[in-house]
């Protein structure tokens, strides 16, 4: 593209650092403090260059990108092109794919990948490490390892060494318990979000030959969820913006001894919803014919209240709304990981075609969003400037030009 040859003539190489599709805490840590330690410079947010906004490809064409990977080490099939720019990884997931001897492979199944990112900072020349990188690792490693906690049996030797390494250094870091509780809270804190941007936060998405069904986990009690104002305008048009045949929001709450609660709402414009489950079971004496194009939103109801590997013990909730239908979860350890597959196999069709063992022991190859190929990331990006990107990165290497420059 443009851009590409716009970068060629400028002959600026750019390393990138990019973490996983979720950016999750870890991820965006992991990305930032390392990409801060090999720039050695600040990196005000006005600096920050988000994955959409920047045409890897057309720099990779031009021979001018090499790439970092943190938190995640399979690019989306997406980026797949982008694998021979891959030069460093660093990840805390059991490697699933080769890289060239060239690339280096920093892969240990510690809590958190802020820990490996800590470790290569602290084998670095000293001074490198500020306070902000400090606190960020530091609580990102609490975070992941569920506060160093071995009954959460995330925590390994090495991510409480490196906590340890860091409050050595930075003394001020504040106690363990209130990083911890504080992560933990904004985490699930969705006040100030619109509902569009709920269904955002944690979405995943699983495709039948004709429909996407997006799962949403909601932070908020599904009774209050479903009273938002504009609710039902939200989420017509979040479907219909994406190709959403169906909606399924989860919510899961805990409980002071961490028991969890889940809730389930299934969502879906189509009329077929507003049936009752005795109207379900009719429906399900008429089959409809093989091609019947729409999604009947009763396949999604029956398969959750029918699921039995596993079960999923619905209780009917009160809705306000006849096309949503909202139920209690009993059966609270079925996360939305067993949930999924029920989901893929109702949108797989007709009788027999439940998802196959393979499909569901497959991992995903990197965490949340990236269980399908068409991540949230993949849909509706807007079309992004070269220049501003150029502009952008060309002002952050204005403040440490390179000897050779030629700007
Ligand atoms: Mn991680």
């Amino acid at each position: 593209g443009e851009e590409g040859v716009q970068g060629a003539r400028r002959r600026q190489e750019v390393h990138v650092v990019m973490g996983n599709e979720a950016c999750d805490l870890d991820s965006t840590v992991s990305a930032l403090a390392l990409a801060y330690f090999l720039a050695k410079v600040s990196i005000p947010d006005s600096s920050l260059i988000f994955r959409d906004e920047i045409d890897l490809a057309g720099l990779h064409r031009a021979g001018l990108l090499s790439l970092t990977l943190v938190d995640h080490h399979i690019l989306p099939s997406a980026d797949a092109a982008l694998e021979d720019a891959v030069v460093d990884v660093l990840d805390h997931r059991p490697l699933e794919r080769e890289w060239a001897p060239s690339c280096q492979l920093t892969v240990e199944l510690v809590g958190s990948c802020a820990t490996l990112v800590t470790e290569r900072i602290a084998q670095g020349p000293p001074g490198v490490l500020d306070r902000t990188t400090a606190a960020l690792l530091h609580g990102t490693i609490l975070l992941d390892s569920v506060n160093l906690s071995p009954a959460a049996g995330k925590a390994t030797p090495r991510d409480a060494l490196c906590v340890s390494l860091l409050e050595s250094r930075f003394p001020e870091l504040p106690p363990h318990d209130s990083i911890y509780g504080a992560l933990q809270a904004a985490k699930f804190d969705v006040s100030g979000l619109t509902t569009e941007q709920m269904l955002r936060k944690d979405l995943k998405t699983v495709s039948g030959d004709e429909h996407v069904l997006a799962t949403s986990g909601i932070y908020m009690d599904i009774e209050l969820f479903l009273r938002r104002p504009g609710l039902l305008q939200d989420l017509e048009t979040f479907c219909r913006a994406r190709g959403y045949s169906a909606l399924v929001a989860m919510t899961v709450s805990f409980n002071e001894r961490y028991e969890p609660t889940r809730q389930l709402a299934v969502y879906s414009q189509h009329e077929a919803l507003r049936s009752t489950v005795s109207a379900a079971r009719t429906a399900h004496a008429h089959p409809p014919a093989r091609g019947y194009a729409a999604l009947c939103p009763l396949q999604v109801c029956r398969a959750l209240e029918e699921a039995t590997t596993p079960a999923l013990q619905l209780q009917a909730l009160p809705s306000p709304w006849p096309c949503v239908s909202a139920y209690a979860q009993g059966n609270t350890l079925a996360s939305r990981k067993k949930v999924l597959p029920i989901l893929r196999a109702a949108l797989g069709g007709g009788p027999g075609s439940a998802a196959g063992p393979e499909e569901e022991a497959a991992p995903p190859p990197t965490p949340m969003n990236s269980l399908v190929e068409e991540s949230p990331l993949a849909q509706a990006v807007p079309p992004v400037c070269p220049q501003a990107v150029l502009e952008r990165v060309s002002r952050m290497a204005a403040e440490q030009p390179p000897p050779d420059s030629d700007k």
